[in-house]
């Protein structure tokens, strides 16, 4: 089974977990797209539910595929969120971002009442930090919030590299806030919560990709079938 068939049977086991009348967060990512995607055909045949993306993407294919949308602002509390992740260990401690949409992704994560990861089980470590963290920051100033990060980094154990994020034809990756990333290349973390709090105090820094306390469960799917971390 590819990869691509086992994201896609995470999604369509997270898709059991909606319920008429939930107002859902849509995350992003080739998992998440999936997810939309079967969410597009229950929600033809008639499920009613009102969701909330945390992406430019996302929001374009959920409006395409006729999926009632609204915005945090007007569906500020939301019963399940949906999305994907770079890596999840077995304390539902996640790093995410690879995809740009980390500052929106948490502020929706943050807003629901449950989270639920979906991935293929490749996406499993013992220890967050093989994948390269992402770290959003402000512009303005960016020399001296990477040199912040770097103490920071180095204060909490976990020294490495930090590369601005780029795009394929060599230009600086912008996200959809506006701002840059600076990818850590720290190898292993060896306390995610001590980074995330330091990381979290430099001004310049606007949201960083690991995830902690917001995951309540992750559904991962392998060769041997789909296992669930949390309840
Ligand atoms: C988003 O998409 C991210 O936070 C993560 O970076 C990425 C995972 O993508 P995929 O499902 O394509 O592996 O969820």
């Amino acid at each position: 089974m590819s990869s691509d068939d086992l994201k896609k049977q995470a999604a369509a086991r997270a898709l059991e977990l909606v319920t008429p009348g939930m107002r859902l967060g849509l995350g992003t990512g080739s998992t998440a797209k999936h997810f939309v995607d079967l969410l597009g055909a229950r929600v033809a045949e008639g499920l009613d539910v009102l969701c909330v993306s945390t992406s430019e993407v996302t929001e374009a294919q959920a409006r395409a595929l006729s999926i009632p949308m609204s915005t945090l602002d007007a569906t500020p509390e939301l019963d399940l969120t949906i999305d994907g992740a770079d890596e999840v260990d077995r304390e539902l401690r996640l790093i995410k971002g690879g995809g740009a949409a980390l500052l929106r992704e948490k502020i929706v994560a943050a807003a629901s009442a449950r989270m639920v990861v979906i991935a293929d089980d490749t996406k499993l470590v013992e220890r967050l930090g093989r994948f390269p963290l992402p770290i959003e920051i402000v512009p303005f100033g960016m020399e001296a919030t990477r040199r912040a990060v770097l103490a920071a980094m180095a204060g909490a154990g976990a020294a490495g590299d930090l590369v601005l994020r780029r795009k394929a034809d060599g230009s600086v990756l912008v996200t959809d806030g506006g701002h840059w990333i600076l990818d850590a290349h720290l190898g292993e973390i060896a306390e995610p919560e001590s980074l995330s709090t330091a990381l979290a105090a430099i001004p310049g820094v606007v949201e960083h990709g690991l995830f902690i306390g917001l995951a309540d469960a992750a559904i991962l799917a392998g060769a041997a079938g789909l296992t669930v971390l949390g309840r």
